[in-house]
């Protein structure tokens, strides 16, 4: 099993990430992790910071030599405005905020979050409430995905709508190889023509100060049979993942395959029919209706679930009314400095928090201190995987 904790503020001195249960041995370098964060930093509609933020790492403890030993592993990301412009803010040290913002953001965590935690200042909440943590959780994500690579898997991501633009076309399954090409769209979205009515979008609502929301896809290829359970609600992986990305900050509809869909269909258009294959001795499948996961596990087919994102709930330009929670006024909610669109990034995340759950579930299954004798225990099950129950010794 894989677990991670982050630790930091938005604008705090810097970001901390923890993960513990990787095995030994498994290669990691500096850069892959840069790699992805800076994927993170992409899409068009993203506000000034990402332009200056360099998601600069520190690899704390847990690697040696460019291989993991087993033993928790901390990054550390600082975040770069710190010293010019928040030390005094967001200073750990007794004293007082020389602002204090009394007008929360409808759609954030800032009123409900001062209620609960007893804050004057929103700025208490918004904090950590902040998508800024997501840099943490895809630093972890890039240590389980070097991990699934050693069993074969890969996850990547697209956006499938913007707005109010949807991805209708009939377009096949992004793979591997399709990463490249989807990462230099300015949207991450595979058709050019797509991505350019979602950029008209985005300038759209950039010009009137407003946000907008959208989805993306997962995709995982190559994910063993058999990860997650059948046997209780909390060991079901649809489950799983839908919790990772529901919990990803704006996220509000998660789907797995064609979940939504077949809810319209009847029964008999709704499922995967199961094939064998005389040559290659396996069972296989002509559809994917069921996003590779039946019975809360995994079937080896491409794994794929969609998260929905609400538009920032920070505004350029606020114009929802609030309250100013000292005064009792009714006035508009504070500024802050804000993206328009977040979604290109968010399948980025999507991407780490489905490959923090299959790591998780790949070592929860095939075992191993070592990376080796991960692989070795999932070639093993491989071999025996098409015989019949009884022939299993
Ligand atoms: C965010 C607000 C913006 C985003 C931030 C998330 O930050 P700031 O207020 O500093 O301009 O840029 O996202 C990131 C910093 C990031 O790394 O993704 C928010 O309120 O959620």
């Amino acid at each position: 099993m894989l677990r991670f904790l982050t630790a930091g503020e938005s604008h705090g001195k810097g970001l901390v990430v923890v993960v513990e249960g990787l095995p030994a041995g498994l290669a990691i370098t500096e850069a892959e992790i840069q790699g992805e964060l800076a994927r993170r930093r992409l899409g068009y509609g993203r506000g000034p910071r990402m332009r200056f933020e360099a998601d600069a790492i520190t690899l704390l403890t847990g690697i040696r030599h460019g291989r993991t030993l087993g033993s928790p592993i901390a990054i550390e990301i600082l975040n770069s405005e710190w010293e010019k412009k928040w030390e005094e803010e967001m200073s750990p040290h007794p004293g007082t905020p020389s602002k204090v913002l009394t007008q929360p953001r409808p759609g954030h965590a800032d009123l409900t979050g001062m209620l609960k935690y007893g804050f004057e200042d929103a700025r208490d909440v918004l904090e950590r409430a902040s998508a800024r943590e997501t840099a943490a959780r895809v630093a972890a994500g890039s240590l389980a995905k070097a991990l699934l690579a050693q069993l074969g898997v890969e996850v990547l991501s697209h956006v499938t709508q913007l707005g109010s633009v949807e991805l209708t076309l009939d377009v096949p399954l992004p793979t591997g190889r399709d990463l490249e090409r989807i990462d230099e769209s300015s949207v991450r979205c595979v058709s050019s023509e797509v991505e350019a009515l979602m950029v008209a979008e985005i300038k759209a609502a950039a010009k009137v100060g407003d946000s907008l929301g959208g989805a993306c896809e997962v995709i995982a290829h190559g994910v063993p049979v058999g990860l997650g359970s059948h046997v209780h609600w909390d060991r079901r992986i649809d489950g799983m993942i839908a919790q990772a990305l529901m919990s990803i900050q704006a996220i509000k509809a998660v789907a797995i395959g064609d979940g939504v869909e077949v809810s319209h269909r009847r029964g008999s258009e709704a499922h995967d029919a199961i094939y064998w294959n005389e040559d290659s001795g396996e069972y296989y499948r002509t559809t994917d209706r069921a996003g590779g996961i039946e019975g809360g596990m995994t079937t080896g087919a491409p794994l794929t679930a969609t998260a929905w994102m609400k538009p920032l709930a920070s505004l350029n330009r606020p114009t929802l009314a609030t309250v100013d929670t000292k005064s009792k006024e009714s006035v508009v909610s504070f500024k802050e400095r804000t993206d328009v669109t977040a979604v290109p990034a968010m399948g980025v995340v999507a991407e780490s928090m489905v490959a923090i759950v299959l790591a998780s579930e790949s070592l929860r299954k095939f075992g191993g201190d070592s990376v080796a004798e991960l692989v070795r225990n999932h070639e093993s099950f491989k071999k025996h995987l098409h015989e019949t129950p009884s022939a299993i010794s």
